[in-house]
């Protein structure tokens, strides 16, 4: 692992795949995109619709959500003519080769798939079927979270066919700010890059301040009730009144907002508040409210591409949020910061050297269980160098329902054993149906074979 990055081998292996959809291009009578159900997905389906508009061709596309086998998937959607007159361009999606190559194989269109999720292991890379274009930067040592998003690959394939595509730079900016969940100042690489090369465009504007993402867009007060990204132990999940409090103590207006804050208030902020978090984000100035926020916008996409996927497609093109995906925001993140606080303060665990259990009973409901342990591991609310397991009973079909989450750093402590080589040990061993990524994922498991995993976690470790 920790590969050597091979800039010059995944750029040469990148510009292989423009040339070859430059020189098919004229000959395709249709391109049908397939691409991720979250904000990275969403962002690289704008900007190729954007390059197929401006190339005149004929496109359609569709939204592909994991829940169902790429086979199951594709059945519905692969034309029955069969036609190499016809080329799939799936974005953000499309590293399953196991399952892809052998229906791809028995097919007569082209199949171009741009990327940044790692690639199952047990497949040949260099036998590739010969209508397949397959251009995946973690091949070349890349991380496909830190270092180039989706839709910053698809943004540079897309550029060098129709170097204008520049103009629609702000949905790379919206896909680095929703996979990266990072301030901008740490981006890395790719990411890094081409958030420069869109800012010396004017495509964005980058400002510098206190992070509270999840809202930037509101004022300070909201902002520390609300953040998620950091969310703020003492303030997060807490009543009005008691932030009110601290901010009038600092002389500060409980409704400035966020962004308008100086530099002395920021400061003391931070000293009294005892946190720390400043640094950049990225502005969409041709958008209002919520929606010229990157990171806020890229959440707003995620929440509704699992609540309404119509609604994301479209809010992408708005220059203002609806009244409905406001109203479905707040929600979510009011939800969230509350659940967090849940987490934090009051919900017992049963931590071992390396796991931590967390039995939830009525405290928090099970839709928000995923995204409750996804944020409480990237804020590092419990030990960064154990895995969480968090969960409990679901009723209707009476087994215990896991999210399984770990940080980078356990992942480096534990010769890169992650989440999804922990759910196949637990399969292996004690059944249960679920699987993951490296740094999350999840698993159903019988109330006995819980039991059993919790008294002996660290042999699938
Ligand atoms: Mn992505």
């Amino acid at each position: 692992m920790n590969n050597k990055q091979h800039r010059n081998k995944f750029l040469e292996v990148l510009d292989n795949g423009v040339n070859r959809f430059a020189d098919l291009s004229s000959y395709f009578n249709k391109v049908i995109i397939i691409s991720h159900n979250d904000a990275d997905g969403i962002s690289c389906l704008h900007l190729m619709q954007n390059l197929l508009y401006r190339m005149n061709l004929d496109y359609d596309y569709f939204i592909y959500n994991r829940s169902v086998s790429w086979k199951n998937y594709l059945e519905g959607i692969l034309s029955k003519r069969n036609t190499d007159k016809m080329a799939y361009l799936f974005t953000d999606v499309g590293s399953n080769l196991s399952e892809l190559i052998p229906i791809i194989e028995n097919r007569n269109e082209m199949f171009f798939i741009l990327d940044h999720h790692e690639v199952e292991t047990n497949t040949d890379i260099s036998s590739h079927p010969d209508n397949l274009i397959f251009v995946n930067p973690t091949l070349y040592g890349f991380d496909g979270l830190e270092h180039i998003a989706g839709a910053t690959l698809t943004y540079m394939f897309a550029k060098k066919l129709y170097p204008q595509i520049i103009k629609q730079g702000w949905l790379a900016i919206i896909g680095i700010a929703g996979d990266s969940l990072k301030s901008m100042d740490k981006l890395q690489s790719f990411n890094k890059e081409i958030y420069q090369e869109l800012l010396a465009e004017e495509v964005f504007e980058d400002q510098e301040g206190l992070i509270l993402f999840g809202s930037m867009h509101t004022s300070i007060l909201n902002g520390l009730k609300y953040s998620i990204l950091p969310f703020i132990p003492g303030f997060g999940g807490e009543s009005k009144e008691k932030i009110q409090t601290f901010l009038n103590g600092l002389n500060i207006n409980p409704k400035k907002a966020v962004k308008d804050l100086d530099s002395p208030e920021i400061e003391q902020i931070q000293k009294k508040g005892g946190f720390e978090s400043y640094g950049r984000y990225a502005i969409l100035p041709q958008k209002g409210g919520l929606l010229s926020f990157a990171f806020e916008h890229a959440l707003l996409l995620n929440i509704l591409c699992f609540k309404n996927i119509s609604a994301a497609v479209s809010i992408i093109q708005l220059q203002n949020i609806t009244r409905y995906a406001k109203k479905v925001y707040s929600e979510y993140i009011s939800n969230l910061a509350q659940n967090l606080k849940i987490l934090s303060n009051e919900l017992p665990r049963y931590e071992t050297d390396k796991a931590i259990f967390i039995r939830i009973r009525d405290e928090i409901p099970p839709s928000n269980w995923s995204d409750t342990a996804s944020f409480s591991t990237v804020n590092e609310l419990l030990d960064p160098y154990k895995v969480l397991l968090l969960g409990g009973l679901e009723r209707k079909s009476h087994t215990i329902k896991l999210s399984i989450r770990c940080t980078r750093k356990f992942l480096k402590q534990n010769d890169y054993v992650g989440v999804n080589k922990i759910i196949s040990n637990i399969k292996r061993e004690l059944g249960g149906t679920g699987g993951g990524h490296k740094l999350a994922g999840g698993i159903r498991l019988s109330v006995p074979s819980y039991k059993r995993l919790k008294q002996n976690i660290e042999q699938y470790i």
